[in-house]
């Protein structure tokens, strides 16, 4: 395919989520070894969200279009209230829940909207039947402190992608926990180029509407249905031919991967992958192969195997490898945003340095970034942000102020300096001051991104 002007006007965006001021570790993440790790200690909420917009600055100095999502207004006192909490005002609410179910303040306090490659899961226009950009909010049902944000994010998303003559936002899948959908972080695109029609890869954990006796033997949670995964890619009238569905290996999952991001990352036509990600690796690959194939024909998806000879499961998930994002700098270069810990680990540095020394992948530089505050909860670069491609015109739609540069980021930055604290434990999430700051912050926040007023909250 030839690019005309219209075609590589064509770009992917990544939306980073803004970490919250509530930024904790609560240990609420089962099955996610850094989260189940850190529970209880100190975090600085100060440093995760510079640590998150230093990201977001690398990126946009690199010429990768940037752009923020604002945070979920925690603590969520609907969400308490939901549970039978009441009072005369939300600080009784709040310190109501401190007194009686501190653990159900511990999980509508989390800051956990930031990783928002779990907030939605996203198919371009130049992909979806009707020409629209569709938007599908993740559920989220695994984990009860995630299944508070598909209301905020679904409110969110849609006054960002306002025009409905160029976006279209779908409800969240239904359905219990057994049809968990996580968005972004168990779906990947592949094609020669943004602007060409793409081969869309689903990772899921289990069937949910197999027999019990079918279901993988699991150590921890699975949380993507491919129900779900399927519904989502219905609802977005993707072609048949642009879709393909694959199992996570059980392997994975027992040794701490709980989403495919954490074990796979793909770009453009590269898709980097561990080898025990999936189920019957070689046969997995195998298809991705020819389904883009088939899609693109002369054209080949380049699959980077990873062995675990090199790089162990374990040292995988320690290092977030795989939660490196992938980014094409200039056709056919492309540049990995590790996390710093892959610098430190001696297996993943090896493998990584033999990477961008071959010159038969495109992958040409690393840049290591120290995002631990995120890191230590098991959210890593790709974690934090949110593909959408985008034509220019749905670009220009946009509000300004979401977009990252030289502008908007030392305002961002003050605007953290001047609210966020530097230090919180999870008692202190009990601390009505924290509410009502964060609410302060946020009031601020919407202006300075100008996307209206999104959050359900009246400030006292
Ligand atoms: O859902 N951690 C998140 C991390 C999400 C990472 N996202 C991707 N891989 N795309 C989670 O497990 C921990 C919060 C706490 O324990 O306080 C947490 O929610």
């Amino acid at each position: 395919m030839s690019s005309s002007p219209s075609l590589s006007a064509v770009t992917e965006v990544n939306f980073d989520g803004l970490v919250g001021p509530t930024h904790n570790y609560a240990g609420l993440s089962y099955g996610n070894l850094a989260s189940m790790s850190h529970r209880g200690a100190v975090s600085n909420p100060r440093r995760a969200a510079l640590q998150g917009l230093a990201k977001m600055k690398t990126l946009a100095d690199l010429g990768v279009p940037q752009a923020v999502l604002p945070p979920h207004d925690r603590p969520a006192i609907a969400a308490l209230r939901a549970f039978g909490f009441s009072g005369k005002n939300d600080a009784a609410v709040l310190a109501a829940a401190a007194k009686h179910a501190p653990a159900l303040l511990g999980a509508a306090s989390s800051a956990s909207a930031m990783w928002v490659a779990n907030a939605a899961t996203v198919t371009p226009s130049s992909d979806a039947a009707d020409g629209r950009v569709h938007f599908t909010p993740a559920n989220l049902t695994s984990k009860l402190h995630r299944s508070f944000e598909p209301a905020q994010t679904a409110r969110t998303l849609r006054a960002i992608f306002a025009d409905s003559d160029l976006f279209a936002h779908h409800e969240p899948v239904p359905g219990s926990h057994l049809f968990g959908d996580e968005g972004a972080a168990n779906h990947t695109r592949l094609a020669p180029s943004a602007a060409h029609r793409g081969l869309h890869v689903y990772v899921y954990g289990h069937q949910a509407l197999a027999h019990p006796a079918g279901q993988p033997r699991l150590r921890f949670p699975s949380r993507q249905a491919i129900e779900a995964s399927e519904a989502v890619a219905r609802a977005h009238g993707l072609p048949a031919a642009q879709a393909v569905f694959i199992p996570q290996s059980a392997a994975a999952i027992n040794a701490g991967v709980f989403h495919n991001d954490v074990i796979a990352v793909g770009n453009d036509d590269v898709l980097l992958y561990h080898e025990n990600a999936y189920t019957r690796t070689p046969q997995v690959i195998a298809s991705l192969r020819s389904a883009y194939a088939a899609l693109h024909p002369g054209h080949t998806l380049k699959a980077l195997r990873v062995p675990a000879r090199r790089v162990s499961l374990a040292d995988a998930v320690r290092s977030y490898l795989f939660n490196s994002q992938l980014v094409t700098l200039a056709p056919g270069r492309m540049a990995l945003i590790a996390p710093a810990d892959c610098a430190e680990i001696p297996s993943v540095r090896a493998y990584v340095d033999d990477l961008i020394a071959d010159p038969a992948n495109p992958i040409s530089e690393v840049r290591f970034l120290d995002l631990r505050e995120s890191m230590r909860n098991g959210g890593g670069p790709a974690c934090l942000r949110l593909r959408v491609t985008l034509n220019a015109a749905e670009r220009a739609s946009l509000p300004a102020g979401v977009w990252i540069n030289d502008s908007t980021y030392p305002r961002l930055v003050a605007w953290v300096k001047k609210h966020y604290r530097d230090k919180l434990s999870p008692a202190d999430l009990a601390d009505p001051a924290l509410l009502a700051e964060s609410r302060r912050a946020l009031a601020e926040l919407t202006r300075l991104l100008g996307v209206g007023d999104i959050y359900p909250f009246q400030l006292a």
